[in-house]
């Protein structure tokens, strides 16, 4: 993928936050990978002594190649600090998620770190999300999901994959259900009304951001808590 300054800022500020002994939440998508990518340029320059726990396949691949020692939730539950993009932010610092299939490893590995980074760019800030939303969505309930979105005034559109025919399916074994709400100006309500739809695993709506970190073409950063 083409290098992009703005999310190469971010990603690098994100990388100095991390202190030596951190467990380390290891986000998915192409801004935290320069996260991923600098933080095993500092366990090898700098003998930084960190673990991270994974949210994909594809952060683990580049996790392994960038040399991050690894650890599990399972053996590592408590994280100080989980580093990871997201699709949109709002005023609030509410976030979407998802864009990357990751959402729900990576709602668990940030619900649980101690402080939650999300590194992104300038075209990703709004002042009400509007983004669609994904939604992990088990296969035997996507008939009755789809309606209940319907339901809620959505439009649901099942992801369909690029290189594969078919759906996507998920690292979980799972299908993703695009839906658009047009301006969600209260996303905790609309959270708690796709939670309870059976059949879905998890959402893309984030609500536990603390801080996020915007790079800018220029290369400097710009902190939003
Ligand atoms: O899937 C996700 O939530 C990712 O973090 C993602 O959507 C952000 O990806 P990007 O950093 O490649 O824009």
């Amino acid at each position: 993928t083409k290098e992009s300054p703005e999310k190469k800022a971010a990603g690098l500020y994100a990388a100095s936050l991390v202190k030596d002994g951190d467990a380390v939440g290891l986000g998915t998508g192409s801004t935290v990978a320069y996260t991923i990518k600098e933080l095993g340029r500092r366990v090898r320059e700098e003998n930084l002594n960190i673990v991270g726990v994974v949210t994909s396949y594809q952060s683990e691949m580049i996790a392994i190649e960038a040399g991050v020692p690894l650890t599990s939730l399972a053996e590592t539950p408590k994280l100080d600090i989980a580093i990871d993009g997201a699709d949109q932010f709002d005023s609030n610092l509410f976030a979407i998620k998802g864009g990357g299939a990751a959402h729900t490893r990576e709602k668990i590995v940030s619900m649980s770190a101690d402080r939650f980074v999300v590194v992104s760019d300038p075209g990703k800030k709004s002042e009400i999300l509007t983004v669609a939303v994904p939604i992990e969505v088990m296969p035997f309930g996507r008939e009755l999901v789809t309606k209940s979105l319907k339901d809620l005034g959505g439009e649901p559109v099942l992801r369909a994959a690029a290189k594969k025919d078919g759906p996507v399916i998920t690292d979980n074994g799972n299908f993703v259900i695009d839906c658009t709400f047009g301006e969600i100006k209260t996303p905790q309500e609309l959270a708690a009304k796709i939670s309870q739809i059976p059949g879905v695993v998890e959402h893309g709506i984030f609500m536990n951001v603390d801080e996020v970190v915007i790079g800018k073409t220029d290369g400097t950063i710009e902190i939003i808590k």
